[in-house]
C-alpha cells in the first residue's frame, strides 16, 4: 500500500474533509481549457456538478450524454492554518479514466486509470487559512492504450464519440468521493498483513508498517469489544492470536490493527485498519477457505444505477447486499473494474468472498466483444498488434495500484486479471505471463489468480490456461449460441465441452463467472420464447443441471445481478436485460429460482458451519 491507496481515516493525528457536493463542470469542447488558464481563473459558464456521480445521465441532451473529450471540474476549498505543519493532500477515490489535478493554478498530479485512488499533493500550492481553487481536468477517452479498452470515432459533423469494446456504458466524471487529508509531517504510508497460518485456534500473523521517518512503530491489535489482544513494537514482524476469531464466510469478524509512530509518550502518527483473519487456497479440486472448502453462490455485478450512473451511491450499494443476502449469496466478482473500496468494506463486514477484477475488459479485436465473442477464432489477436507493448504498462500500472489498494481486505479471495480476453494465439503468452507474474510478487498473501475465459477461446483454444491457478467461464450457450428452440443443442454443447475441460485440467477447480439470458421483466409466455421470464428460468435450469453433473463446479455467479446500461445497439433494448434483477432493483421469476437452490446450498461443501462458532 502507498499513502495514496491507503483509505482516508480519522485518527488522533489526521484529519479528512469531505470535498463531496456540488461543483463547478464545463465540457471543454475546443480543448482551451489550459490555453484560457480555466486552472487559474475557474471555469467559464459553469453549470453544477453533483460529486460523486457520472455526468451522462443528468443531461437532457445527447451531445452531452455522449461527451468524449475533456471535461473540467472546478470547487474552492477552504484549507485551515493549523495544517501548514504537516501533510495536506487531496485524494480521489477515482477520476474517470484520467485526470490532472491543479490547486490555485499549479499543477499537482496527473493520473491515468478511472477506478482506483491517488492523491494530489497540495502543501506547496495552498493558501493557508484561506480559500483556494481547485480544478480538475478529466478524460472520458478510450483506446487500446486504456483500461478498459475502446475507441473514439469521428462522426461525419465533426462530432466524436467513443466506441466501447466492452458491453457497459462509458459513464465517467468524478464517480467516487474527493477528501482533503491532513496527515502529520512524519507519517505512516504502508500497512500489510498477512494470516500466515491458523492452528488449533492460534492465529500467525504477520505484519509490515512503512513510515516515511526515523522514529520508533508500534501495533495493537483490538478485538471487536476494543479490548486490546495483541501489541507489538517494531516496524514489521510476526504475531500471534490466541483463540482467533476467524473470519469466515457469513460469519465475519473484524480485529482493528492501530499502527502508531511514537516519540516516548507522544504518538506521532496513527492509522488504523479493520481487518479479518483467514487463509485462502487451492489444494486440489478445490477452493478453500480457513481449510474449508467452499462453493461459490453470487453474480458478476456492475455499479450501475439510473441516473447517478457509475457514481458511488451507498443507498444502491446497501440495497445490492440486502439482494444477495436474501438470495443466500456469499459471492460477487467486481466485474469489469475495481469497485468502490466501501463495497469491499462492506463485503468485509458481511463475510462475503470476493473476486477482484483488473479493469483489463475489451481484449477481442472487436467492438462488442459480447457479440462477436460466440465466433470462431481469429487469425490475429489483440496480443498481436504493434503497441501492445503500451497496453501491457497500462495494465501492469492498473495491477499494481489494485493489489495495493485492496491487499488487506479479508472478503478478496482472488484476483481476476483479464474479462474474456482472446487467448487463442501464441501471442499472448508472453503478455498473460507478465501479468501474472506481477500480481504473484504484488500481492503479499498469494491469493489465487485468474481470467474469465470467453466462448470463443473454449478447452483446447485457448493459450493461456496453464497460467491460471482456477478456472472461470463466462458461458451462454442456449442464449449467444443455440437459443430458444436449440436449448437442448446448447446443453450438449456445454456438457461436451465440459468433458473436455476435464481431460485438459484435471486439477483445477472450476467457476462458472458468467451464464445469463437478456429477459424483459413483465414479458410472459407460454411456451416459452427469448426474452420472456420464462426461459431465463427455463435457462437457468439447465445450466444447474449440467453444473450439478460435474463437482469440480464449484462456484457459479450468473451475469448479472441487475440490468444495466450499456451502449446503444441491436443487441440491446436500452441496456443489458440480463439481471435477475431490473435496475430498479426488483425480482424477476429467476431471482426465486436461485434463491431456492442457494439456500439449499451450504457456503461450506463439507457442511462447515461458522455461525455455529460465533
Ligand atoms: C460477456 C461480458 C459481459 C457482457 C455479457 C453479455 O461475456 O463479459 O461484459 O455484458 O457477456 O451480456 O453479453
Amino acid at each position: 500500500m502507498s499513502f495514496d491507496s491507503m483509505y482516508p481515516r480519522t485518527t488522533s493525528t489526521r484529519r479528512i474533509q469531505s470535498l463531496d457536493g456540488t461543483w463547478d463542470f464545463t465540457f471543454d469542447r475546443q480543448g482551451v481549457g489550459e490555453t484560457e488558464k480555466w486552472q487559474e481563473v475557474g471555469l467559464p459558464n459553469p453549470v453544477d456538478m453533483p460529486v460523486p456521480a457520472s455526468f451522462s445521465d443528468i443531461f437532457t441532451d445527447k451531445e452531452s450524454r455522449e461527451f468524449c473529450g475533456d471535461m473540467w471540474y472546478a470547487r474552492r476549498v477552504f484549507i485551515p492554518g493549523e495544517w501548514r505543519n504537516g501533510n495536506v493532500d487531496i485524494r480521489f477515490d477515482a477520476a474517470t479514466h484520467r485526470a490532472v489535478v491543479y490547486l490555485n493554478g499549479i499543477r499537482l498530479v496527473e493520473h491515468e486509470g478511472g477506478f482506483t485512488p491517488f492523491c494530489a499533493h497540495a502543501n506547496d500550492a495552498v493558501r493557508w487559512n484561506d480559500w483556494n481553487l481547485l480544478v480538475v481536468k478529466v478524460n472520458n477517452e478510450l483506446s487500446h492504450e486504456s483500461l478498459p479498452l475502446g475507441r473514439v470515432k469521428e462522426l461525419k459533423s465533426g462530432a466524436r464519440i467513443n466506441q466501447p469494446y466492452f458491453d457497459f456504458f462509458n459513464y465517467s466524471g468524478l464517480q467516487r468521493s474527493v477528501r482533503l487529508l491532513y496527515t502529520p509531517s512524519e507519517r505512516i504510508v504502508d500497512m500489510t498483513v498477512v494470516t500466515e497460518s491458523v492452528t488449533d485456534g492460534t492465529a500467525c500473523v504477520r505484519y509490515e508498517i512503512e513510515t516515511d521517518g526515523e522514529h520508533e512503530v508500534r501495533l495493537f491489535v483490538r478485538d471487536a469489544d476494543g479490548a486490546t489482544v495483541v501489541e507489538a513494537k517494531g516496524a514489521s514482524g510476526a504475531l500471534e492470536i490466541e483463540n482467533a476469531h476467524l473470519w469466515n464466510i457469513q460469519a465475519a469478524y473484524l480485529y482493528t490493527f492501530v499502527a502508531q509512530i511514537v516519540n516516548g509518550d507522544e504518538v506521532i502518527d496513527e492509522y488504523f485498519d479493520e481487518i479479518g483473519l483467514r487463509t485462502v487456497a487451492i489444494e486440489g479440486r478445490d477452493f478453500l477457505v480457513n481449510g474449508h472448502p467452499v462453493y461459490l453462490k453470487g453474480f458478476g455485478r456492475h455499479e450501475d444505477s439510473p441516473i447517478h450512473g457509475r457514481g458511488f451511491d451507498p443507498v444502491v450499494a446497501r440495497r445490492d447486499f440486502e439482494l444477495m443476502k436474501w438470495m443466500g449469496c456469499n459471492s460477487f466478482r467486481t466485474s469489469h473494474y475495481p469497485y468502490a473500496e466501501e463495497e469491499l468494506q462492506e463485503a468485509d463486514r458481511e463475510g462475503f468472498l470476493v473476486i477482484d477484477e483488473v479493469a483489463a475488459v475489451g481484449f477481442l479485436v472487436s467492438t462488442q466483444n459480447f457479440d462477436d465473442a460466440t465466433k470462431k477464432s481469429v487469425a490475429k489477436t489483440l496480443f498481436d498488434l504493434p503497441g501492445i507493448e503500451k497496453t501491457l504498462e497500462v495494465h501492469e500500472q492498473a495491477v499494481r495500484e489494485l493489489i495495493d489498494r485492496d491487499k488487506n481486505y479479508a472478503c478478496v479471495c482472488a484476483w481476476s486479471l483479464f474479462n474474456e480476453p482472446d487467448f487463442s494465439t501464441d501471442g499472448s503468452v508472453p503478455y498473460a505471463t507478465q501479468i501474472f507474474d506481477l500480481a504473484r510478487e504484488l500481492d503479499p498473501q498469494k491469493r489465487p489468480r485468474s481470467y474469465t475465459n470467453v466462448t470463443r477461446c473454449r478447452a483446447g483454444i485457448d493459450k493461456c490456461t496453464h497460467l491460471a491457478d482456477f478456472m472461470m467461464l463466462n458461458r451462454y450457450d442456449g442464449w449467444y449460441v443455440s437459443p430458444g428452440p436449440e436449448i437442448e443443442d446448447a446443453r450438449e454443447i456445454l456438457v461436451e465441452e465440459m468433458h473436455e475441460w476435464e481431460e485438459l485440467e484435471p486439477d483445477k477447480p472450476f467457476f462458472f463467472t458468467e451464464y445469463g439470458c437478456d429477459t424483459m421483466a413483465g414479458v410472459h409466455k407460454l411456451p416459452s420464447v427469448m426474452w420472456s421470464e420464462e426461459y431465463q428460468v427455463e435457462y437457468f435450469k439447465m445450466q444447474h443441471e449440467v453444473f450439478d453433473m460435474f463437482d469440480w463446479v464449484v462456484g457459479e455467479q450468473p451475469w448479472n445481478l441487475c440490468d444495466f446500461q450499456t451502449v446503444e445497439g441491436k443487441m440491446r433494448v436500452d441496456g443489458n436485460k440480463k439481471g435477475a434483477f431490473t435496475r430498479d432493483r426488483q425480482p424477476k421469476a429467476v431471482a426465486f429460482l436461485l434463491r431456492d437452490r442457494w439456500r439449499a446450498k451450504s457456503d461450506y461443501i463439507d457442511g462447515f458451519d461458522p455461525r455455529s462458532e460465533l
